[in-house]
């Protein structure tokens, strides 16, 4: 019988994103964003959901508050909206933005809870979209920018900051396929945004600690486990291809200051590297106060099929490799695979192959198809998913790993991207027509665990 026991100090927060909860999306000032415009394209987002609304966090934030507090959270992740910030993306700030969040961070403060915030969760301002976007270097300097003004008036409050939410994403969901906002189909500038990206998270540290050095600075990358469908050294190519766009493309320049090889060799037809510039990978690796990781799920790859063609796709230069499931192994909602050793797999991977930095997990969690049943909504699945991964999270630490805070993903159910609201992550359910929230059985037995700071026996 084993009874997992955390570290004393250990950090159990929730997360969330500005876009996927606050609504409000043209209220006191603030500006478009990619997300605005994305899911007002039709086409681009099951049932043309959009973010006009969505949980109305924006309007119901003291409640929102009240509720994490309930859950006994040490931490709440949340990300602050740049185009409530500065509107357009640079220049003047627009002082009502400032003051959500500052009133933000006060009630989490006054409720005991570390407020730990995330500058940019995707929703780049739409006019610095219209100048480039993340493929033109400029965007990286006015990111930057807007890091230091913000940290400069938050900072008094807020100590923990996270530059980037999954640039992986930003760069080839967002450049490569297209399934995200800005909905660019080309591999070239993913690669460059993904660079630039890197970049704008090595000049806001540099920035922002020149100005407000007392904070902790970190970036949060989206990592996967990732192993080959058989042992055939074609599979194991297509193994070494993925981990290597998934994980060490962005692991290795922000902890190392270096591109890894094989991967600028795979992406040769689709990029020169002639964006990569003499210092940038000097400024990408400035020394972290924390690493963050946000874990779902493993990658089982085959090599191409014989006769495949290439698409546009997540996996620049590597278009064709094939993901496969593994028969017997569940999956969630997301039809992604339930992988909980690939979290022990993923945390040991990084402490072990990389400079050491203290890490922690900033999302992980399941999306099922939840029910309200006589006004309860009893999501076992869930459990059974955070509860895996928790303890795979405590085995990483038992091994050595240096991890010291653990997020759910997430908080609430949410505006969940090209998936609209038809996918729910949350531990509190929303009735997206009243705005009720309804605390999952999943609330409740987290708020179990935090109190007890362990695992119950198994
Ligand atoms: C992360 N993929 O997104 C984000 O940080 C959250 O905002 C999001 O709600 C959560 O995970 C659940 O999806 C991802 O296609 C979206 O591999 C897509 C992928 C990975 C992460």
């Amino acid at each position: 019988m084993t009874t997992p026991q955390f570290p004393p100090d250990f950090l159990w927060g929730a997360a969330t994103a500005a876009y996927q909860i606050e609504g409000a999306a043209t209220e006191d000032g603030r500006g478009p964003s990619i997300w605005d415009t994305f899911s007002h394209t039709p086409g681009r987002t099951v049932n043309g959901d959009h973010g006009d609304v969505a949980c109305d966090h924006y309007h119901r934030l003291t409640d929102d508050v009240r509720l994490m507090a309930e859950l006994g959270l040490k931490s709440y992740r949340f990300s602050l909206a740049w185009p409530r910030i500065q509107p357009t993306g640079s220049g003047k700030v627009n002082q009502a933005g400032l003051d959500f969040y500052r009133r933000l961070a006060d009630e989490l403060l006054e409720a005991g809870i570390l407020p730990w915030a995330t500058l940019y969760h995707w929703d780049l301002p739409q006019a610095l979209e219209d100048a480039g976007g993340w493929p033109a270097r400029d965007t990286a300097a006015r990111f930057a920018d807007y890091a230091r003004l913000t940290v400069d008036a938050l900072g008094d409050r807020i100590t923990n900051w996270t530059t980037f939410n999954e640039p992986w994403c930003s760069s080839f969901l967002g450049y490569g396929s297209g399934v995200h906002a800005p909905g660019v189909q080309d591999g070239g500038a993913s690669v460059r945004a993904a660079h630039h990206l890197m970049l704008g998270h090595g000049l806001a540290l540099q920035a922002v600690r020149a100005s407000t050095p007392e904070v902790n600075l970190g970036i949060t990358l989206n990592l996967y486990a990732t192993s080959p469908a058989t042992e055939s050294d074609a599979d194991r190519d297509a193994a070494r291809r993925i981990d290597g766009l998934a994980n060490r493309f962005f692991l290795d320049p922000v902890l190392r200051g270096e591109y890894p090889a094989d991967v600028v060799e795979d992406l040769a037809e689709v990029s020169d590297f002639g964006h990569l510039q003499d210092g940038d990978l000097a400024t990408i690796s400035q020394p972290l106060d924390f690493l963050g990781i946000n874990y779902y799920s493993r990658h089982v790859v085959a090599a191409p099929a014989p006769d495949a063609v290439k698409e546009p796709s997540n996996w620049p230069g590597s278009e064709t490799v094939r993901f496969v499931h593994r028969t017997g192994v569940p999956v969630t909602d997301m039809n992604w695979e339930i992988d909980a050793p690939g979290l022990v797999e993923t945390l040991r991977g990084v402490a072990e192959n990389y400079p050491p930095v203290p890490l922690y997990v900033t999302e992980n969690g399941s999306a099922f198809v939840d029910k309200v049943v006589d006004g309860v909504v009893d999501d076992p699945e869930r459990v059974d998913y955070f509860d895996q991964h928790l303890r795979a999270c405590h085995a990483a630490i038992e091994a050595g790993v240096p991890l010291k805070g653990y997020f759910a993903w997430s908080l609430m159910d949410n505006f969940e991207w090209s998936w609209g609201y038809t996918k729910r992550f949350g531990m509190v359910y929303v009735d997206y027509e009243t705005q009720a929230r309804i605390p999952k059985t999943s609330a409740r037995w987290y708020a179990d665990v935090i109190r007890r700071n362990g695992l119950a026996a198994q």
